[in-house]
């Protein structure tokens, strides 16, 4: 992107799950996930409107390998929405580390939005569980709020900020995922993702192209 973007009233800043298990004292660290942080920060100063997600589990949630007889973390299992990715528990309600990263400035965000409560049913996106019809509410919450682009930042770039981009160009909106503010397991899964939010038509941009 060689244009500079500028920021107005129907923007909003989407923060995904800049918590402290996905941090690398974390339970499902994201390697340098804590390096999001001030990037973040100083992009949300930018920013009337924000908005932040925050994966929320209770503790023997189904997509925990520990609550599957035999299975280790980072295989696979058959759900009835589909084939599922078995975690190391993380993000447990009311823990630490399900605690946003203690640097991350939320005092201007408006909206939390939880995800992943339900014990049988996974959420990546922010705006639908991974059954893909279950809402969170946010599409409402940003229709009422007249907000046109969503521009998307966070943990992890192939997980819950890919899927809520792709979501977001599900729901009619114009999606911007601000690269250098987002974390990555790394690997082929993030080429693959960079893949789908092209040919869905979100833009994949740096801070540095936000005026
Ligand atoms: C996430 C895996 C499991 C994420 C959440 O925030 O990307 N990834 N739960
Ligand atoms: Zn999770």
């Amino acid at each position: 992107m060689s244009d500079t973007i500028e920021i107005g009233q129907n923007d909003l800043l989407l923060i995904i799950d800049v918590q402290n298990d996905f941090c690398p004292t974390g339970t499902l660290p994201v390697p340098e996930g804590d390096k999001v942080v001030p990037p973040i920060n100083e992009l949300s100063k930018k920013f009337s409107q924000s908005a932040i997600s925050q994966d929320w589990h209770p503790q023997c949630h189904s997509s925990f390998a520990s609550s599957h007889e035999g299975k280790q973390p980072f295989k696979t299992t058959e759900m009835p929405y589909g084939t599922q990715v078995l975690w190391p528990d993380h993000c447990i309600n009311g823990t630490t580390g399900a605690d946003f990263h203690s640097d991350l400035e939320t005092t201007a965000v408006q909206m939390i939005v939880r995800k992943g409560f339900r014990p049988e049913i996974d959420s990546y996106s922010a705006f639908y569980e991974n059954d893909k019809t279950t809402p969170t509410g946010l599409s409402g919450y940003l229709s009422a709020r007249c907000i046109k682009r969503i521009f998307v930042v966070g943990l992890v770039y192939e997980f819950c900020v890919g899927f809520s981009a792709l979501d977001g160009r599900k729901e009619g909106l114009d999606v911007f995922v601000v690269q250098d503010c987002t974390g990555t397991f790394g690997g082929d899964g993030e080429q693959a993702m960079t893949d789908e939010l092209t040919k869905a038509g979100a833009k994949i941009i740096q801070a540095a192209d936000i005026k």
